[in-house]
């Protein structure tokens, strides 16, 4: 699935999924900790009964989901743009760059990087500015790797 640059990209730490890092504290059934308006027990204490909160903490961090930096073919931005493109944000060298233009210009599409989420993120914004800037109609889009 391509993940539009624009409009649908998935925002932020929720690419990465729900939690990420630690677990959520697991509060004993039926009360919540710190709970004032908890039901109390027989005699309206609110001491002793509480059962303790389970918590879990990951020891090594989640490594982060990456992400497809994918460019697009269009009819008019020029050749040498896009090159300059994959120097300038991608850093290939003329060579690689010029690889990956013909490629994107012969298949519709082609991978400029794989990164985690922000920096995949960044590169497309920085892209598709820089291509707005010389009016150019230059597509750049995320994929989950
Ligand atoms: N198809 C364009 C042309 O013929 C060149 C091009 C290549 C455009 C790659 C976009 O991502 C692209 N001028």
């Amino acid at each position: 699935m391509i993940l539009s640059a624009v409009s649908n990209a998935p925002k932020g730490p929720a690419a990465y999924g729900a939690a990420d890092g630690v677990l959520a504290p697991v509060a004993p059934q039926g009360t919540r900790a710190g709970d004032d308006d908890a039901p109390k027990g027989p005699g309206g204490g609110d001491g002793d009964d509480q059962v303790g909160i389970a918590t879990k903490t990951r020891t090594r961090p989640k490594k982060p989901s990456m992400f497809k930096v994918l460019m697009l073919n269009d009819d008019y931005t020029p050749m040498e743009f896009v090159v300059l493109v994959l120097k300038r944000f991608f850093h290939m060298d003329l060579e690689q760059a010029t690889r990956v233009m013909l490629h994107v210009h012969q298949k519709g599409v082609g991978v400029c990087g794989i990164f985690p989420y922000e920096i995949a993120e960044t590169k497309v914004n920085q892209v598709m500015d820089f291509a707005k800037q010389n009016q150019h109609p230059l597509q750049c889009t995320l994929e989950k790797a």
